[in-house]
């Protein structure tokens, strides 16, 4: 049952299913065969991606949550009484507990996230823990720019964006998202961004192909997908997920590879393979402090404090609005 508090700004989200029909053949028609990372998350892909933060091998959650843990007091002393947490691409707001503890005398939390389902949950959830805590969840999509509560005009806002989720985005991508978070926090505003830090080839690589195969399930969930809702006919095991980092982009990219020579139909479109020809599926951009903040300079933020763990996995950036 949907939580009648989450407003819906149905102009804010992407198309739906035509929205996966249409990028799938698309991508799939073109000579370098695309599928894109937003459609990992149906209800499958979220357990999936749920288990991989638990997994050995993928260290930038829970580092993340420990830089929030050890850090809280000092990350959110630039939130003033009243102020206003706008969280972009909230999902479960589990992160952000660790801060709301924190922020007794926050004026607001507005949660957008495209996942009703999710904000919902999460919603309620807070409901119980902050019982005081102003939510005011929004199922949209980030990526434009969302109008805030009109009621909370004028307030100090703070931009909250975890995860490292600002490394599926190209570089030129990124900047323009952080010029949208700019527009929608000024004027004045504050953000704090989590960025995966560039390290040892090895250790990302095994970050993106976990040993116990969880993020290669995630990844051809996509297929699965597929076939559960345009009638596809991709045979699982004549496929294989593959993660590889390009150093010189400085990324990861995670691939879908075909083994053979193969057709595929998919909506009643046949969709060729040849043996070795990959589906790329997701970039995950890493980068040092320094040129994280030259981005975030070109996208007009002032780079402030940054927080990191002790083997500098993981940064955690506050940004000023000039
Ligand atoms: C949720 C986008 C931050 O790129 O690290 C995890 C998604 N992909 N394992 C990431 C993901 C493969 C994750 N983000």
């Amino acid at each position: 049952m949907s939580n009648p508090k989450v407003r819906r700004r149905p102009e804010l989200l992407p198309a739906d299913e035509n929205d996966f029909a249409g990028a799938v053949l698309e991508g799939l028609s073109k000579p370098s065969k695309t599928l894109p990372c937003r459609f990992f998350y149906d209800a499958r892909g979220s357990e999936l991606f749920e288990e991989i933060t638990r997994l050995p091998e993928y260290y930038p959650t829970r580092t993340e949550a420990a830089i929030f843990d050890a850090n809280a007091a000092e990350i959110v002393n630039g939130v003033p009484d009243g102020g206003v947490l706008v969280e972009f691409g909230s999902g479960s707001s589990l992160k952000t507990e660790i801060l709301l503890r924190q922020l007794p005398r926050l004026g607001a939390y507005v949660s957008i996230d495209v996942s009703d389902s999710a904000l919902s949950d999460a919603t309620a959830r807070l409901a119980a823990r902050f019982p005081t805590l102003d939510v005011r969840p929004i199922v949209g999509d980030f990526s434009y720019p969302v109008a805030l509560p009109p009621d909370l005009a004028g307030r100090h806002k703070t931009g909250f964006f975890p995860g490292s989720t600002i490394g599926n985005l190209t570089p030129v991508e990124a900047v323009r998202l952080l010029r949208v978070f700019r527009s929608v926090m000024s004027p004045g505003g504050r953000l704090i961004v989590g960025v995966d830090l560039k390290k040892d080839a090895r250790k990302l690589v095994l970050a993106y192909n976990d040993a116990a195969g969880v993020t290669a399930a995630f990844n051809l969930n996509l297929l699965v997908r597929i076939n559960r809702e345009f009638g596809g006919t991709f045979d699982l095991d004549a496929f294989r997920h593959e993660a590889i980092y390009k150093p010189r982009e400085g990324r990861i990219e995670m691939h879908i590879e075909s083994l053979q020579d193969q057709t595929v139909s998919v909506s009643g479109r046949r969709i060729r393979f040849r043996a070795g020809e990959r589906i790329h599926t997701e970039n995950s951009y890493k980068y040092s402090i320094a040129q994280f903040q030259e981005l975030a300079r070109s996208a007009d933020w002032q780079p402030r404090r940054v927080w990191t763990d002790a083997d500098n996995l993981f940064s955690v950036h506050e940004l000023i609005s000039r």
